[in-house]
C-alpha cells in the first residue's frame, strides 16, 4: 500500500523564489501565450490549428459544411488538453476571469467535438471516422483521451466544477465498452491513459476506472502481440518507419508483459509514462511483483541511462533509450517531456516507498532539464536538451539537426511546451505528500501548504539560491514531519525550535523524521550544504571520460561562450583548482549565483592534427546554471569539461 499520497494542487500557496516565480510566469505569460498559439493568433509562430481542429469536429457533428482539413499531428488534441490542465492549476491561485473565459471556451470546443456515444478525438472525427480504434499502435486515441482525463481531474480539483468531468466520463465509458465489454486485447501505443484513469478513479471513486487502467497495464506485451495482429488488419500507417517488415515492440515497451521487463527500452516518454502508471497501480494495490518491476526499471533508467541533468533518452532515433552508459552530450535527445515523465515516475515511487533517491532524481530533472525547457521570457521552448552545443555543428550536422542552439517559439510536434506549463503550475502536488500521520516534504519551496491532518506548514526559504530552509508549524498535533535530505548535501543540520538535532538518529532512507507534539509556531530549520562541487561520471560512460561537471545544490552548471571569450571548447578545469561562488546577481539570467572555476585555456592549434601539444595558460572558467543556458543568443555551451 502507498506510504503517502499527493496533497491537492490547491493545498499549496506559492511564496517567493525561483520555482514560485516560474509558476507565476506560467500563469501570467506562458498560459496566455500558449492559448494564442493553439488558436493560431500568435504571429510568426509555427501553425498549431489545435483549437481549429476541435472546431471542425464540432461542425462536422452538427452537420455543417467542413471546408478545411484537419491539420497537425494525430495527437494535436493533447496539446489543448495539457494547456487546459495547466489553466486549471493556474486558476487555483486566485480568480482570473480572462483565463476562466478561455478555459470555458476550450471546454465548449471539446463538448461540441464529442460524439453521441462519447467518442472524442478531432483527428478521427474530421479526417478518418472509419478508422477509429484500428491503429492503437500509432494513432494516439487513448493518449489524447488520457490527457483530457487529466485536464478534467485538474479542473474539478481546482475549480470544483463537473462540466469537463462529465464529458470525460462519457468518453471513458465509450472506451470501457470498447476495451472491456467487447473484450479487445488492445492497449495504447503511447501510454498516458493508464495514469490518467487512476487519477479519475481517485476523484470519482469509481472502481471501473482503476480496472480499465489495470487492464491496459496487464495486457501490454502479452502474446500474441496485439500490434502484430492489428497491422495485419488495418492496412494504413501514420509514419513511414512503421512500414518496416519487423515491428519494433521495444519502442512501445511491449516486448514482454510489464512485470517481466528488466531494462528501460524504446521511446523515453512512453517508457516513463508507463512506469508512472505501474508505480501508481502498484502503490494502490500493494502488488509485490509490480512494485519490484518498478524498482528494476527505475534502476535501469536512473542508475545507467540518465544524464547528470536528469535528461533521459539519448538518441533521436525513436526519441529513445539506447543501451546502458551510452550518454553522448552533443547528439543527445533528452526530450523535455521525458524528464517531466521521470518526475511523474519519481512522485509515484515516492508514494509507494519513501526513499530519498526518488526525490533526488525529481529535483535533478526539475531544476535542470525541465527548467531549461523554457526560455526566461516564457515564450520559447526546448524539446531537445543537449549538454554540449557548438554553433555551426549543433543543429547543422546531420547527426545533430535536432540539437538546437536556441529555443524556438513553438513546434509542429508541440508536446513539450504545454507539458512544462502543467508541471510548473502544479508543483505543490510534487513537493509534498501525506501518509497516515506523516507529512512529507520532498522539494523545498517558499510558501504555505495545508495538510488534511489538521495542520499547515509555512516554508521560508530562498532555495536553491540558499540552503537555509525554515518551516513553521501551524496548528496543534502529535504527528511526524518528514524532510527530504538531498544526497548531495554533505553537511546538513536540522534544528527544532533552535535546538540542534542528531540527524543520524532521525534520518532513514534520505528523509529526516521529526515526531513530536507540535504546537503553533514550532520551527524546524534545515541547513543544506550549498558548497559547489565537482561530479564525475562512471568510467563506463565513454562520453564523459576525463571530464567533470559542476553542481551547486540540485543545480547543474555549464560554461557558456558569452561568459568565456566566446570559446568553451578550449577550456578545462584544473584538477586541484577551486570553485568559487560569485555574489548572487539578481539581474543576471533571472537571478543566479555564478561560479568561477580555476582552469586552463589551450591554444586552438592551426592544423586539424599536429604533433605539437597545445599550449595552455591558466584561465578562470565562468559557470552559470544549465537551466538558463541559451538565454543570451547563440552560444557555445558545455556541461562536461575536461579536467586537467
Ligand atoms: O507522441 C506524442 C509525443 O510526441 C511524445 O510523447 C513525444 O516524444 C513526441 O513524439
Ligand atoms: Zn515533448
Amino acid at each position: 500500500m502507498k506510504v503517502s499520497r499527493e496533497v491537492p494542487v490547491t493545498a499549496w500557496k506559492p511564496g517567493k523564489g525561483l520555482l514560485p516565480d516560474r509558476q507565476r510566469l506560467v500563469r501570467d505569460v506562458v498560459i496566455p501565450y500558449q492559448y494564442r498559439v493553439l488558436g493560431d493568433q500568435q504571429e510568426g509562430v509555427e501553425k498549431s490549428h489545435a483549437l481549429e481542429n476541435l472546431r471542425l469536429a464540432g461542425k462536422k457533428l452538427r452537420g455543417e459544411p467542413v471546408t478545411e482539413p484537419f491539420y497537425g499531428m494525430v495527437f494535436q488534441d493533447s496539446d489543448v488538453a495539457k494547456w487546459l490542465e495547466a489553466a486549471a492549476y493556474a486558476l487555483a491561485y486566485g480568480p482570473d476571469p480572462e483565463l476562466e473565459k478561455m478555459a470555458q471556451e476550450v471546454i465548449g470546443l471539446f463538448r461540441d467535438a464529442q460524439q453521441e456515444d462519447g467518442y472524442l478525438n478531432s483527428y478521427f472525427t474530421v479526417k478518418a471516422p472509419e478508422r477509429k480504434w484500428t491503429n492503437l499502435q500509432e494513432a494516439h486515441e487513448l493518449y489524447c483521451a488520457g490527457h483530457l482525463i487529466e485536464a478534467a481531474c485538474a479542473w474539478k480539483e481546482c475549480t470544483g466544477r463537473d462540466d469537463l468531468l462529465e464529458i470525460v466520463e462519457k468518453n471513458v465509458d465509450c472506451i470501457y465498452r470498447q476495451f472491456m465489454e467487447k473484450n479487445t486485447r488492445g492497449f495504447p501505443g503511447h501510454p498516458e491513459i493508464e495514469q490518467a484513469l487512476l487519477r479519475l478513479y481517485r476523484i470519482t471513486g469509481k472502481e471501473k476506472y482503476r480496472e480499465l487502467s489495470q487492464h491496459f497495464v496487464d495486457v501490454r506485451g502479452q502474446a500474441p502481440h496485439y500490434f502484430e495482429e492489428e497491422r495485419k488488419n488495418r492496412g494504413w500507417y501514420l509514419w513511414e518507419q512503421d512500414n518496416r517488415d519487423v515491428l519494433d515492440t521495444d519502442y512501445t515497451q511491449s516486448t514482454q508483459p510489464v512485470r517481466e521487463q528488466k531494462d528501460a527500452v524504446g521511446h523515453a516518454v512512453r517508457a516513463v509514462y508507463l512506469y508512472t502508471a505501474m508505480a501508481d497501480l502498484a502503490g494502490e494495490t500493494g502488488e509485490e511483483a509490480l512494485q519490484q518491476a518498478c524498482r528494476t526499471l527505475w534502476e535501469s533508467v536512473t542508475h545507467r541511462q540518465m544524464y547528470v541533468t536528469g535528461g533521459i533518452g539519448s538518441t533521436v532515433l525513436g526519441e529513445a533509450f539506447t543501451v546502458d552508459y551510452d550518454l553522448p552530450n552533443a547528439t543527445v535527445y533528452a526530450e523535455t517531456c521525458a524528464s517531466i515523465g521521470l518526475i511523474f515516475f519519481a512522485r509515484r515511487m515516492l508514494h509507494m516507498e519513501a526513499k530519498g533517491e526518488y526525490a533526488d532524481v525529481m529535483e535533478r530533472a526539475l531544476y535542470n532539464t525541465v527548467l531549461a525547457g523554457m526560455q526566461l521570457d516564457g515564450k520559447r521552448f526546448f524539446y531537445v536538451n543537449p549538454l554540449e552545443v557548438v554553433p555551426g555543428i549543433s543543429g547543422k550536422a546531420v547527426t545533430q539537426e535536432h540539437d538546437l542552439t536556441q529555443r524556438p517559439p513553438w513546434y509542429a510536434c508541440a508536446c513539450c511546451p504545454p507539458n512544462v506549463a502543467r508541471l510548473l503550475s502544479s508543483l505543490g502536488s510534487y513537493a509534498y505528500s501525506q501518509g497516515e500521520n506523516t507529512f512529507f516534504t520532498h522539494l523545498y519551496l517558499d510558501g504555505e501548504v495545508e495538510s488534511t491532518l489538521g495542520y499547515g506548514l509555512s516554508f521560508d526559504t530562498d532555495y536553491p539560491r540558499s540552503g537555509e530552509i525554515c518551516c513553521t508549524f501551524h496548528g496543534e498535533a502529535e504527528t511526524t514531519l518528514a524532510f527530504h535530505i538531498p544526497a548531495w548535501s554533505q553537511q546538513t543540520t536540522l534544528t527544532v525550535n533552535g535546538e540542534a538535532q542528531d540527524l543520524s538518529a532521525l534520518v532513514k532512507d534520505g528523509y529526516a523524521y521529526v515526531t513530536r507534539q507540535f504546537r503553533e509556531g514550532d520551527q524546524i530549520c534545515l541547513t543544506l550544504d550549498m558548497a559547489p562541487f565537482k561530479v564525475y561520471a562512471s568510467s563506463r560512460v565513454p562520453a564523459d571520460t576525463g571530464c567533470v561537471a559542476v553542481q551547486r545544490g540540485p543545480v547543474v552548471y555549464c560554461a557558456e561562450g558569452v561568459d568565456n571569450q566566446g570559446d568553451v571548447l578550449s577550456l578545462s578545469l584544473a584538477a586541484e583548482g577551486t570553485l568559487t561562488e560569485e555574489p548572487y546577481d539578481p539581474d543576471l539570467l533571472g537571478g543566479i549565483v555564478p561560479l568561477m572555476g580555476e582552469g586552463w585555456r589551450s591554444s586552438p592549434g592551426e592544423a586539424l592534427y599536429s604533433r605539437k601539444r597545445p599550449e595552455r595558460k591558466p584561465a578562470d572558467v565562468r559557470l552559470v546554471p544549465y537551466c538558463v543556458w541559451g538565454n543570451r543568443g547563440e552560444n557555445q555551451m558545455r556541461v562536461w569539461l575536461p579536467e586537467v
